[in-house]
């Protein structure tokens, strides 16, 4: 996935002048940077949706591990016309995957989600939609559909599997057979935002899933809903807030009795979507704010604190001391995205680096201004961070990273919060890791006991994919199974972990 390079605000603006073009054939770009890109091409688009019944396993299952790893990310469906051909790598498809693991043995399925925006692009046999949420460039028979690609994360809560993507609500998928049950999912009618962020939280003492949207009442509006979702799927609260400024907010904290947002200075930018440019632009004058509520209320008791224009994506893990709030995410001094445009400066790879951050904000304390930063782990970059997901809101131990080490090599982070420390995962130089899940051993294993999941490509092979399982208790000791896929599966962005017995409570 190439970055597009940027000079400045002028060039950057200038350059996604035009409006939609229909093209009588489909020709596939050659070049993989180029949306779509890659045709038949190792290691670009995928496209194809696999079946593949009992894959080869070298090393062993656990035998008594019972649950369904699935993945999604964006793999373009169409490429898109010419002067969106820049498009940025956010915009594909949501093209998910399974691998059921069963009494050793693994089930591999991939499926498109069919999304309003999937079908109509296939029944045209073309894309119909212009660049990364930009609804100004789209071909005039697609209005009033829903964007949305659920390309982005997977969930499970009530019962049901949801795919993901921030700028629209969820969609429900079939969690065995990976067919679309729903292409716009509104929780009965409560979801009273448009939009639905990739990473809800659930709660491990009430199970409910708290979840949020931003540009909740339209494009660029500076309206957040906020809600809570009980275990049978019952909207049981919901709140409206406002952003003191509207950039992307894609992931958020939790805990027993807030919720924690961050708007970081990706910013929406209007000027941008009119010329046809993508949603987001990097402002670096603007600062971020960590926002902090109370569940339960009406929002209007919002607290703001101000910080660094940094920019975090992910949340590894929050909680609260009373009226104290710990939140812990990676993240840069500056833009990690670089395929969008830099307003003012070029983009600065060194101070993308991700690392992980630890925010505190205090709501007792009535003149603190600026929420507190600490950087956990000096020495330790990355990104995608992730925990064990039963720790959701509660203290906890266990994090993990996808990290890379000195020579770019990718490797899995696992950090002991409690005595800061590291251990790692390095599968060698010549494998890349996507993100990992935590998958606990069992039911009511202790916290971080268990396997770490993910998978690997293989860049001598062209990029052919492994599924590995690694033991947390002996991270050193490499993969204790390799499911080995006779091709290159379909990239992601994340994966998720749903432990059978879930399935049937
Ligand atoms: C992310 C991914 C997205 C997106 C916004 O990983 C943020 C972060 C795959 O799409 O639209
Ligand atoms: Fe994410």
């Amino acid at each position: 996935m190439g970055a597009v390079a940027t000079a400045g605000a002028g060039a950057v603006l200038g350059g996604f002048a035009g409006a939609p073009q229909a093209r009588a054939e489909m020709e596939f770009p050659l070049d993989r940077g180029d949306f779509g890109g890659g045709g038949s091409e190792m290691e670009s688009v995928c496209r194809s949706e696999n079946d593949l019944y009992d894959c080869e396993v070298e090393g062993d299952l656990p035998p008594d591990l019972d649950g369904m790893f699935f993945r999604v990310g964006p793999d373009p469906q169409y490429p898109k016309p010419l002067q969106y051909m820049h498009d940025i790598p956010f915009d594909g498809e949501g093209h998910l995957s399974l691998f059921r693991i069963q009494n050793g043995h693994v089930d591999f399925r991939s499926r498109y989600a069919r999304t309003q925006r999937w079908k109509a692009q296939h029944a045209a046999r073309r894309s119909l939609f212009g660049m990364y949420r930009n609804p100004f460039t789209d071909d005039p028979s697609v209005k009033g559909l829903s964007r949305g690609t659920a390309n982005t994360q997977i969930y499970f809560h009530h019962g049901k599997l949801f795919a993901m993507k921030e700028d629209s609500p969820p969609v429900e998928m079939n969690p065995l057979t990976l067919e679309t049950v729903n292409d716009y999912y509104t929780f009965g009618g409560d979801l009273k935002g448009q939009t639905f962020t990739a990473h809800p939280k659930t709660d491990p003492v009430t199970g409910e899933m708290v979840a949020f949207g931003y540009e909740a009442k339209g494009l660029a509006s500076n309206d957040v809903f906020v809600f809570s979702v009980d275990r049978t799927g019952k909207v049981n609260w919901s709140a409206w807030i406002k952003v003191p400024y509207v950039g992307m907010i894609h992931d958020f904290g939790v805990t027993q009795k807030h919720v924690l947002f961050y708007v970081c200075p990706l910013a929406t930018n209007m000027t941008l979507l009119r010329r046809g440019g993508p949603h987001f632009a990097w402002d670096s004058t603007l600062p971020s704010w960590l926002g902090v509520m109370h569940r339960g209320g009406d929002g209007t008791d919002i607290r703001w604190f101000e910080g660094p224009g940094y920019m975090c994506t992910h949340t590894m893990g929050a909680w609260a001391d009373g009226e104290k709030i710990y939140w812990d995410m990676d993240g840069g001094d500056s833009n990690q995205f670089p395929f969008f445009p830099q307003l003012y400066e070029k983009w600065s790879p060194v101070k993308s680096v991700g690392r992980v951050m630890r925010f505190t904000a205090d709501l007792n304390n009535r003149r603190q201004k600026f929420y507190g930063i600490e950087n956990l782990y000096p020495g330790v970059s990355g990104a995608l961070s992730r925990q064990d997901d039963r720790y959701h809101t509660v203290p906890y131990r266990y994090g993990f990273l996808l990290s890379s080490d000195r020579t770019g090599g990718s490797r899995w982070a696992m950090f002991d919060q409690q005595t800061r420390t590291a251990r790692f995962y390095s599968p060698g130089p010549d494998t890349s890791l996507a993100e990992m899940c935590f998958v606990p051993r069992k039911t009511g294993a202790p916290e971080g006991d268990g396997y770490l999941i993910g998978v690997a490509s293989r860049r001598k092979e062209y990029g052919r994919s492994d599924l590995i399982l690694v033991d947390t208790q002996h991270l050193d000791d490499g993969p204790i199974a390799t499911v080995k896929m006779p091709y290159r599966v379909h990239g992601q962005i994340h994966g998720f972990w749903v432990p059978a017995d879930q399935l049937t409570t």
